[in-house]
Order: C-alpha cells, then structure tokens, then sequence
C-alpha cells in the first residue's frame, strides 16, 4: 500500500540519509575494532532502566567503560555517571529521536579528550521503541530493554526494535508479580520474529541477574563477536 506522506523525492532523500549514516557506521565499526572495543548501543522505552543498569555495573565494579549518553535535553544521565567516576559524554538531540552514527563519533572524540576510552563502551540511545532501530551505530551488540511496568506484549507491537536485538533484557524483574508481567510471553514472541535470541531477565536489587549480564558480554568480547543485523 502506498505512503500517502512520501513521495519519490523523499523516499530519496531518506534512503540518502540513511546510506550517509551507514557508511559512518561501517567506520565507527573499523575504529571498534581497531582499538579493542567492545560497543553495546542500548534501546528501549524511557524509563525502562538503561541509566540504573549502567549505574548498577559501576557501582559493583563489574565492568570498565566508557559511555555515550543520548537524550532530547540535559545532561542529567551522563551526570549519574560521572558523579560514580564513568567517562560520559551527554549528546543532547533537540527533538531528534535516535542517534546517529556521526553524533557517536563526535561523542567519542569528546570523551577521548577526558580520558582513553575503556575496553567497553556503552551508548544510552535516545529512549523509544521506534526510531533507534533505523540506525546503525555499529556496535558489536544491540541489546533491547524491556521493563516489566511497560508489559510483556510489546515485542510483537514493535517487532523492529526486537529485530535490531542481539538480546534482550528484561529489566525490573523485581516487580513482575506486581505488574502480572509473563516472562514466557516474551520469548514465545521472540521465537516468532527470531529464534535463539538471548533473553536476560534483571533487576537492580539482584547482582548475580547483573553479573550474568555482564558475563554474557564478556563472552561476546572474547569471540569478537559483531552484529549481523542490517538496519
Ligand atoms: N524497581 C526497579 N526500579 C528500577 C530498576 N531499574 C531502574 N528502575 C527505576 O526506573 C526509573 C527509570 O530508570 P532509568 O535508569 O532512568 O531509565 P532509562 O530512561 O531507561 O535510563 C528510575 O526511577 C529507576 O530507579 C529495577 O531494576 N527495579
Ligand atoms: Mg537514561
């Protein structure tokens, strides 16, 4: 069925847009590689967790890194995690709702003023469920959190943003009881749109849920592994 907002010209226009941040990706993806570093761009909702996740690895030590933050204003996310001694840099995206792979590169040239980037590097991307799985960041993983308050039927609601997915967290685990959330419910829906997918299930009062997390990168780092994923 036709787009009745798009025509010729602006599909042209997009996929131009979209060519230029690929190419960015595929050097974001050299420089990764090149400089042993392991790049997880993390998607969900707002609120689902990401920043209390990334605060949680710092606090307990589980993980050296280095962050890149991305919000529509403030720099308040990458405030938490300096205020814990974490290299972080706040892209502010006015009423853009994704990053692009050139505003990664532009944050990392910041935080390597501070300091050397760490082994990993995490990237907050702007909080939706949409427009984050159109550009690639050329991060090694892509991972999706979903928190339980939001409910367990959204994989298949946004089954692009769980395609992009090398796993997927579910966050705030602690209050599945309370919000009747079914664990099972998400990875039937995942088996549709992809088999085998790892699924994680967190919360922030639960270390060893962390420590598995962070076990599971660690893993990937060590056989290098590198998104498939075309967006
Ligand atoms: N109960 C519970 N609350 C959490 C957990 N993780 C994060 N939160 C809360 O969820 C809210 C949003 O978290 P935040 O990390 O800022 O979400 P972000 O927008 O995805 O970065 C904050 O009030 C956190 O304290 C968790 O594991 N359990
Ligand atoms: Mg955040």
């Amino acid at each position: 069925m036709e787009n009745p907002t798009m025509n010729k010209k602006s599909i042209e226009v997009l996929s131009r847009i979209l060519s230029k941040n690929d190419e960015e990706a595929i050097k974001l993806r050299e420089f990764y590689r090149n400089n042993n570093i392991f790049a997880i761009n993390l998607m969900s909702s707002p609120g689902s967790g990401k920043t209390t996740l990334l605060e949680s690895i710092a606090k307990k030590k589980l993980l050296e890194f280095s962050v890149v933050e991305g919000d529509l204003q403030t720099n308040r996310d990458a405030q938490r995690l300096l205020n814990l001694g974490v290299n972080a840099h706040q892209i502010t995206t006015g009423d853009a709702c994704h990053l692009e792979a050139l505003m990664v590169k532009e944050a990392l040239g910041e935080l390597q003023k501070k300091a050397p980037l760490k082994e990993y590097l995490f990237i907050e991307n702007v909080g939706n469920l949409v427009c984050p799985a159109s550009y690639d960041l050329g991060a090694n993983l892509n991972i999706v959190l979903l928190s339980t308050p939001e409910g367990d039927d959204k994989v298949l609601k946004y089954p692009t943003m769980f395609l992009c997915a090398d796993a997927v967290v579910v966050s705030k685990a602690d209050l599945i009881e309370i919000f009747g959330f079914k664990i099972e419910q998400v990875r039937e829906d995942l088996d549709k749109l992809k088999k085998k997918i790892p699924l994680f299930v967190l919360s922030n009062k639960d270390e060893a849920s962390l420590v598995q997390f962070c076990e599971f990168l660690k893993t990937k780092k060590g056989e290098n592994y590198v998104s498939s994923h075309t967006f």
